[in-house]
């Protein structure tokens, strides 16, 4: 590592939190739950926000309850009883329950498309339902058998085929990948494109996607987890790789350091501590503020925003394009 790498006086923060976090907590929920955690995020088309929260329930088991808000921030109108809840008897995959959305608006298709892991014997698989209105759904059922999951859709077809980033876990490590569909229920031309790093690195051994690739000027714009298996348990951290907007299995940059950790109370303490894990953003009217929802410890809703244009800048200062060697190897 050579010194240059230690001249910086501090990091850069690219993550600025809501100073009133975290903004949903079990103690909010119309009915008794355990913990809210872990949401989707989209805005619809009369500029209202919903959030479609991971709710787990005192047995363990985790449906889907979705929450509107005017500012995206307070004032949240949360439905009365689950929204979308396991269908065990129709859908076995479900089993355990339904786990981590991350919902994408499809235009051409004009529905909102919500990956979910579905959670079962298997372990944890994809989900893929369609919906108009988080009212009802259409389920397609499961899309990428356990183990896999941290799934989500790119908006529009790219070469004629639906895109979906998921992280299954082979033999070889749990890495991100990405498949093709020409109808959302048939998948193949399967590819790894993001590999986990090795040894001390912050995320060594196990990545996934966090919320769904950002469209950006130049090219898909990934947040990522990196799991650090540490003495005292995992360490959930965020880094950023960015991706060619037209052949999106190409990691134009990845950074090397991660941007945003645990570091608050609620954050660091909770059912499991030492986590942040976004799953949904909506972008501000600026189109370059993200509005970020993360799960803090397994336990309550935070937000946060960051700008795209810092993302994209930090990347091409920190960031740098795969070496032959680093491309993902079978
Ligand atoms: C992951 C997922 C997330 C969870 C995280 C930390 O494997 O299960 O839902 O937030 O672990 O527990």
């Amino acid at each position: 590592m050579s010194s240059t790498y230690h001249k910086r006086a501090q990091h850069e923060t690219l993550i600025h939190r809501y100073e009133k976090n975290p903004i949903l907590t079990a103690q909010d929920w119309p009915y008794a739950i355990n913990t809210v955690f872990n949401a989707a995020a989209t805005l619809l088309h009369d500029g209202t926000t919903l959030i479609l929260c991971r709710v787990e329930d005192r047995r363990g088991i985790s449906h889907l309850c979705a929450a509107r808000s005017r500012n995206g921030i307070d004032g949240w109108e949360i439905d009365h009883e689950p929204t979308f809840f396991s269908d065990p008897e129709n859908w076995p995959e479900e089993i355990w329950g339904i786990e981590d959305p991350r919902i994408t608006y499809l235009p051409e298709l004009d529905t909102y498309a919500v990956v979910y892991t579905s959670y079962s014997r298997g372990g944890p698989g994809v989900s893929l339902a369609l919906t108009k209105d988080f009212k009802t759904f259409e389920r397609y059922g499961s899309i990428m058998p356990p183990e896999d999951k941290d799934a989500a859709l790119l908006p529009h077809r790219i070469g004629g085929c639906w895109a979906l980033f998921h992280r299954p876990v082979t033999s070889i490590g749990a890495h991100i990948w990405i498949s093709y569909s020409p109808d959302l229920r048939h998948w193949g031309s399967h590819k790894m494109i993001l590999e986990a790093r090795r040894g001390a690195w912050w995320d060594a051994n196990k990545i996934g996607l966090s919320p769904p690739p950002v469209l950006t000027p130049e090219g898909w714009l990934v947040m990522y987890h990196g799991v650090r298996q540490t003495a005292s348990g995992s360490l959930y951290r965020l880094g950023l790789a960015l991706f060619d907007e037209h052949t999106p299995e190409q990691c134009l940059l990845r950074g090397n350091e991660w941007f945003f950790g645990p570091e608050e109370d609620y954050e660091l303490s909770g059912d499991v501590g030492s986590v942040v894990f976004p799953c949904g953003y909506t972008i501000a009217p600026d189109g370059d503020t993200l509005r970020l929802y993360y799960g803090a410890a397994d336990t309550c809703i935070a937000f946060a925003t960051a700008s795209i244009r810092e993302m994209l800048a930090w990347l091409h200062a920190y960031g740098h394009p795969l070496e032959k060697t680093d491309y993902p190897v079978l």
